[in-house]
């Protein structure tokens, strides 16, 4: 009988699930044409394009004059690349492309290969020896200082490999890639504190080091089968020197796998908040929804501290100084959210976290003032594997029935939050409670606009929304499955990312601009905030190495020290004997704007780009005799195609020491 009942709630939930899903592409067909909201934005491009309007500012003037651009965008936006593997760059309001930041993915057209010594080692896995030239970055994080943007540092996850790596934003460069240990897959949920002293992420993937195994289920209750499921997850700090150096800090590990993260301010300062929606520790997509809600957690960071501070933790032997701390041994607390939730975010001041019910038309509101009371007057419902489960009535301030599809939230510098709704392709922006109401002037909780995007929206983001002082002013709409929104262009179509001007209500629709595959989340930074800090060059070493040619008989090695300027490379030409190492170290000497040069050599699969100022090193081997021509693969003066020299490989036997090359 209870097999039967089993079934029938499995079967219940099936249905439900399908439900939605039928539900949800009926809706997203139709919406589009059934809205009025769509209609009246239609309404609005026809009277710019006929004329009607007055001129705004968003109109280009024409003849364009130079400098429109440079002397008119207001914001850079990061966005994550998807499996392009990196970060894209463009600017607000103008919505163009500036720069494509490769980091876990290499890119020739940025001069980012894996015969740079230096990109070939951020590449490596350190565990496995392997070199992963691809990924699917999802969450950039700018640094921060008093929880407001201090353009120093951009952070992103990798969500198919366990790594973060950092962009410079000094140079528009990736300057490390830190391996996360004892995990195999990848992360997700991301954040960097308000201080820019700690960088967090979720791991939610299922392989794992069998001796953090081991110890859980040796010294918990926690079940967990490597083939079988349920399965174990958690989250990994890193820690941010003052340079921006990270380093692997600690590993919280628990019997859930954790979807998305942020790191609280002000109010919730000290505390990370993390959502799973698979609560259920189910292994299939019906199991994953046997539940009517989920939970939200709260870590006490400082909790985290003293349990190493007090020596509970473990350690592995892959990584023998990061500890690893059972989510026992910390304080933690949780509160129910419904179906299957995916965005968690949090309002300017670190009072409100927004959770959307993904699967569900519910967001809800925690204000974190009242989970702090609950914790302390203990306002328990329960507990699930010894976690207290807040009592969600009490630290409730709003649970909104709001739309179909619901994923992710940011906020305005006016008391609102935006929610983007996947399903019905709409944001829909509503006032906060206090706090805010002094600056929203609305009865809270309430929907003061409903923003028609085309098509269905993940992310999106607002200028320093999740900062405690958001600029606003911009919304950008993170838009899949754009279907009629461009010309046809095969069967994957670009996304469309579009820009809102969010001071006017109803919001105005600037732009739209497709995207190539394939972005997640974004951040805007303002472009004063660092126009200035931007460097055309790398700093030049100290000491620029000598042009010259070293020959190693013992280790059969040859050694170039190069140079690149405008149009030449110094030496433009060295012997090698066959079969011999190769290492070139090159510097581009020139500090001039733009000039990048190439080195690139015949047969030898070697294509570097070197930045002005930086220095570079390659390696390869040469197996055949012959003479190769080295060339500059970028387009550099009028000589650029007399950039170029010779490496002659000696065959076997005919070499001696009067061929040495010697430079001039
Ligand atoms: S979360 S699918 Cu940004 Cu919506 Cu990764
Ligand atoms: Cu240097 Cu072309
Ligand atoms: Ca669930």
């Amino acid at each position: 009988m209870s097999k039967m009942s089993d079934i029938n709630v499995s079967k219940t939930v099936a249905i439900f699930f399908i439900g939605i899903l039928i539900g949800a592409s009926i809706i997203t067909i139709l919406l589009p044409i059934l809205t009025t909201n769509n209609v009246s934005n239609i309404t609005q491009t026809q009277t710019i394009i006929t004329g009607e309007s007055a001129f705004n500012e968003y109109d280009r003037p024409t003849p364009m004059p130079h400098r429109y651009w440079a002397e008119t965008d207001e914001f850079y936006v990061f966005t994550s690349g998807g499996q392009q593997g990196g970060i894209i760059v463009y600017t607000v309001p103008s919505m163009k492309i500036l720069s494509e930041i490769p980091m876990f993915n290499i890119d020739q057209k940025w001069g980012w290969t894996t015969q740079d010594v230096d990109v070939k080692e951020m590449l490596t896995n350190p565990k496995t020896g392997e070199v992963i030239t691809f990924g699917d970055t999802h969450h950039p994080s700018l640094s921060k200082t008093n929880g407001e943007y201090d353009g120093r540092w951009l952070f992103i996850n990798d969500k198919l490999y366990p790594r973060i790596g950092k962009i410079d934003l000094t140079l528009f460069r990736t300057t490390q890639i830190l391996w996360i240990p004892n995990i195999e897959g990848g992360l997700h949920g991301h954040h960097t504190s308000p201080n820019g002293d700690l960088d967090v992420a979720n791991f939610e993937l299922e392989q794992y080091n069998s001796e953090i195994i081991d110890y859980i289920t040796a010294n918990t209750e926690v079940t967990t089968d490597k083939v079988d499921g349920p399965y174990v997850g958690g989250f990994a700090g890193v820690d941010i020197s003052s340079d921006g150096t990270m380093s692997n800090a600690w590993q919280v590990w628990g019997p859930w796998h954790h979807d998305l993260l942020r790191i609280g301010s002000g109010v919730s300062n000290g505390w990370i908040v993390n959502t799973a929606y698979n609560t259920e520790r189910a292994v299939d997509t019906v199991g994953m929804f046997a539940r009517e809600y989920d939970y939200v957690f709260f870590w006490n960071i400082a909790s985290i501290e003293e349990a190493i501070n007090q020596n509970k933790y473990m350690t592995t032997t892959e990584a023998p100084d990061v500890p690893v701390i059972s989510w026992e041994d910390v304080e933690v607390y949780m509160v129910k959210i419904p179906l299957n939730p995916h965005g968690v975010d949090i309002s300017p001041t670190g009072k409100y976290i927004l959770n959307s019910g993904k699967a569900t038309t519910r967001v809800t509101a925690i204000d974190f003032d009242k989970v702090l009371t609950a914790i302390s007057e203990k306002r328990f419902t329960g507990e699930e594997f010894g976690v207290s489960i807040l009592d969600e009535n009490y630290v409730y301030a709003a649970d909104m029935d709001l739309g179909l599809g619901p994923t992710h939230i940011d906020f305005d510098n006016k008391g609102f939050a935006y929610i983007a709704f996947f399903v019905d392709s709409d944001i829909k922006k509503i006032a906060l409670g206090e706090p805010y109401t002094d600056l929203n002037n609305m009865e809270p909780w309430t929907i003061a606009d409903v923003i028609p995007v085309h098509y269905s929206v993940g992310h999106l983001v607002i200028a320093g929304g999740d900062t405690a002082k958001p600029y606003g002013k911009y919304l950008i709409s993170m838009n899949k499955l754009t279907k009629d929104t461009f010309l046809p262009h095969g069967p994957l179509i670009a996304e469309n990312h579009e820009l809102f001007n969010i001071e006017e209500n109803p919001a105005i629709l600037i732009d739209q601009m497709p995207m190539l595959p394939e972005p997640h989340y974004s951040q805007m930074l303002p472009v004063d905030l660092i126009k200035d800090k931007i460097k055309n060059a790398y700093d030049l070493p100290e000491v620029i190495e000598e042009s010259r040619v070293e020959y190693d008989y013992e280790n059969e090695e040859v050694t170039v020290y190069m140079t690149a300027v405008r149009s030449f490379f110094d030496p433009n030409v060295f012997n090698v004997p066959e079969g011999w190492k190769v290492n070139v170290h090159l510097t581009n000497i020139e500090l001039s704007v733009d000039l990048t040069h190439g080195f690139a050599i015949e047969g030898h699969d070697v294509s570097i780009g070197i930045d002005p100022g930086d220095v570079k090193h390659v390696e390869f081997v040469v197996d055949e005799p012959g003479v190769y021509w080295y060339y500059c693969i970028w387009f550099c003066s009028e000589l650029h195609m007399e950039m170029r020299g010779r490496m002659i490989v000696i065959p076997d036997g005919e070499w001696n020491s009067s061929l040495e090359s010697v430079s001039d």
